[in-house]
């Protein structure tokens, strides 16, 4: 039998145990390994009925992710694994399935085909592979209507959210919860069931509703998917494919099954998800940084500043349990924080994501304060005042002298340089920046920004620190914008060049939107407040080359109070929802500037707005990694995905630039470079990668690049 897979008994009952490290994927031998075992189950009179279990950390976590990209690149095309399921199902002896850590994907699908599921309290099941572009391919679609009914079964799989133990034991998809050790509690219930009649998932049809009730469902369902999972495919193919379990027989439903999920594996949303799932994972892969490097323990911290940034860092390291001071100037400024995050806690109680007690909790560790005193204490600061050099510099000055010697202090810049923050400290070595991205208790971006000293320890207590956040910590180089803001600048600045050579407001902001981004370049600008680029343009505006073309209208509309959707007045307007509604008043301005400009009007396609804007991304994304800013490609796309709103179905703007080809790409940067001069000068990585027929994804695994 295969290593992965190892038989034993005791006495009556039979144990399966597949042992697959990290997370006992169905990986080639598993499937063969399970088999054998049945086959041995059967032919042995001893035994009455057999179990079937994890090693290790989990159950099995799902197919195994890897195998994919060999089965599209046409190296591999496996039997599937519904033989093997219908031969559990149709097993004479019972097979109960424990389950412990996850069972999702084809783990669920594995333990649906068992007569029985028991689970540890902590287990969580699933079918997230939507998440990765595609459906169950396993049956899923055909067994877990039946066992949960239609209703949740569309709930699983168009979200790939897991559901936990209880939940599961609620509807069905598990029998029992068992307390104590797995293997002694799953044995026990196999003696109870041994020799009874055992039920096949795929004979439960008591569950699958009638066309009425169904009807409803799946009508909702489609709704739900074309607003809230917008542009992508796989949510839609695993509605029909479950629609199908209510209309046609088992095995026909498996059919459909098989061919949507082979539709949906080889498309480009499928292969664009599979990269950004292992990208997360690569992340925190830094190659000067073992994994080894000592950690220095975060057990308590402070914030500087107790504005929206700092407010919602607070509540983020509150969120981890990690107690934390919140210092601000003047009480009343502390008052109007405090606030906030009261707010904010009560609407998520109010929303049902944790209950008031959780809350109440979480806002005991935040304890306001005006002064430096309990600092010398605290294993973290993080400082996120107003974003000029010298207050922050004033601010680090200040830290270096109450801050204990372990400490690390860390700035919420999104621009400024952290070398020059940390040379206001004799401590360069613990100095970091930690850009969050608004609101920092929401976003799942933190750009972690290494100074030229940073020590290995603390940028590797960062890494760690992330992922206690529950962020998706990338680290990034010190450069102005570090990765994401600094793309975003040549990004917004297509868009309004766009608008002031004749595209309509909506128009720029309607092919992005279609493209996938969440929001269009302009209206994000009123998002965010117009004022706080001009604020960053006028400091910055000495360093302007002379003669290159600058967007002025985001300007203008600042100096007439236009901030955005703060002050009811943006690129668009704004009721008191915050509903945004097209402005006649900025089109006809705008009419008067570029009139007053000379700048020549034309139709512009949409298809050229989104490549300008698009293509302005790449460019500089391919600048930031010739230049080391960011150790990959794929660190880049998930910046964008996880901080900027790139659809995630697309990889990312470096994968995505990859699918087009960066022949085709450079091609078009060239073409603008001709039609609008030197802004456009391809980025020096794109050319060389473009005439060798290379891709972005390729950098690294030859030339490195180290932030
Ligand atoms: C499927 O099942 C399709 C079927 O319906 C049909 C088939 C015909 N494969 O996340 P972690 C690696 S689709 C390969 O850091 P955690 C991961 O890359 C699948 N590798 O740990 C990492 O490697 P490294 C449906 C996998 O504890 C290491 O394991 N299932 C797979 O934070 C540890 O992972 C899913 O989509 C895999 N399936 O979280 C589940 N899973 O150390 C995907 C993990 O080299 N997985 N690895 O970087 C997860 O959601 C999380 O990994 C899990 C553990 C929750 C399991």
């Amino acid at each position: 039998m295969s290593d992965l897979v190892q038989l034993t008994k005791q006495n009556d009952i039979a144990v399966i145990t597949i042992n697959n490290p990290p997370v006992n994927a169905l990986s080639p031998g598993v499937p063969e390994g399970i088999s054998e075992a049945l086959d041995q189950i059967e032919k042995d009179d001893a035994v009455k009925a057999a179990v079937l279990i994890g090693g290790g950390r989990t159950f099995v976590a799902g197919a195994d992710i890897k195998e994919f990209g060999k089965m599209t690149a046409g190296k591999k095309r496996g039997a599937g694994l519904l033989p093997l399921l219908l031969k559990i199902e149709d097993s004479t002896k019972p097979i109960i399935v424990a389950i412990h850590g996850t069972a999702f994907g084809c783990g669920l699908e594995l333990a649906m085909a068992g007569h029985y599921r028991v689970a540890l309290a902590s287990a969580q099941v699933g079918q997230p592979e939507v998440k990765l572009g595609i459906i169950p391919g396993a049956a899923g679609t055909q067994r877990l209507p039946r066992l949960a009914g239609v209703a949740k079964a569309v709930e699983m799989c168009t979200t790939g959210n897991p559901v936990k133990a209880e939940e599961a034991l609620k509807f069905g998809i598990i029998d029992k919860i068992i307390d104590g050790d797995l293997l002694t509690g799953v044995v026990a219930f196999a003696r109870e069931v041994a020799g009874k009649v055992a039920p096949k998932t795929r004979e439960r049809n008591g569950k699958l509703g009638n066309t009425a009730e169904n009807a409803a469902v799946f009508a909702g369902a489609r709704e739900n998917a074309a607003t809230k999972q917008r542009g992508l495919r796989a949510p839609l193919a695993a509605i029909d494919a479950i629609e199908a379990a209510t209309t046609m027989p088992f095995a026909e439903g498996c059919q459909l099954e098989q061919k949507l999920f082979i539709e949906c594996l080889f498309s480009d949303q499928s292969k664009s998800l599979i990269h950004v799932f292992f990208s997360e994972r690569e992340v925190s892969n830094i190659p000067d940084v073992p994994k080894d490097t000592p950690l220095i323990p975060i057990k308590s911290a402070a914030v500087i500043g107790a504005g929206t940034m700092g407010g919602g860092i607070a509540m983020v390291l509150a969120n981890a349990g990690i107690p934390v001071l919140l210092k601000e100037a003047d009480q009343a400024a502390l008052d109007r924080g405090l606030a906030t995050i009261q707010s904010n806690y009560a609407n998520s109680v109010k929303r049902g994501r944790f209950t008031a007690q959780v809350a109440e909790e979480r806002l005991k560790l935040i304890k306001p304060t005006l002064t430096y005193e309990g600092f010398a204490n605290v294993d973290l600061v993080i400082e996120a005042a107003f974003e000029g050099m010298a207050l922050k510099k004033e601010i680090f000055k200040d830290l270096d002298r109450v801050c204990k010697p372990t400490a690390i202090l860390a700035s919420n810049t999104s621009t400024l340089s952290i070398d020059e923050i940390a040379s206001a400290t004799k401590r360069a070595e613990s100095v970091i920046g930690m850009h969050f991205f608004s609101p920092a208790n929401v976003m799942r971006l933190l750009e972690i920004v290494r100074g030229k000293a940073t020590s290995k320890e603390v940028i590797a207590t960062f890494m760690a620190l992330s992922k206690t956040l529950g962020k998706v910590g990338v680290l990034v180089g010190n450069c102005r914008g570090f990765v994401g803001n600094r793309m975003f600048g040549p990004y917004r600045r297509e868009a309004q060049f766009l608008v002031e050579e004749g595209a309509g407001i909506a128009a720029v902001d309607k092919a992005l939107t279609d493209f996938g981004m969440a929001m269009g370049p302009l209206a994000t600008g009123d998002l965010a407040g117009l004022d706080v680029g001009w604020r960053i343009r006028k400091e910055y505006r000495h360093l302007e080359k002379p003669g290159i073309r600058q967007p002025f209208a985001e300007d203008k509309l600042c100096e007439l109070g236009r901030y955005g959707q703060k002050s009811g007045a943006g690129w668009y307007k704004y009721d008191a929802s915050r509903r945004a509604a097209p402005d006649p008043a900025v089109d006809q301005l705008i009419r008067d500037w570029v009139a007053e400009a000379g700048i020549p009007q034309r139709q512009i396609s949409a298809e050229e707005i989104a490549d300008r804007c698009l293509y302005a991304l790449v460019n500089e994304g391919a600048r930031i990694l010739e230049e080391g800013y960011a150790l990959r490609a794929s660190d880049i796309d998930i910046i964008y995905i996880n901080g900027y709103g790139f659809p995630s179905y697309r990889g990312g703007p470096m994968w995505y630039a990859d699918t087009v080809g960066l022949k085709q790409v450079y091609e078009r940067v060239m073409e603008f470079q001709r039609q609008h001069g030197e802004i456009w000068e391809p980025a020096p990585l794109l050319k060389r990668l473009a005439e060798q027929g290379r891709t972005f994804a390729d950098v690294g695994k030859e030339e490195g690049a180290a932030a």
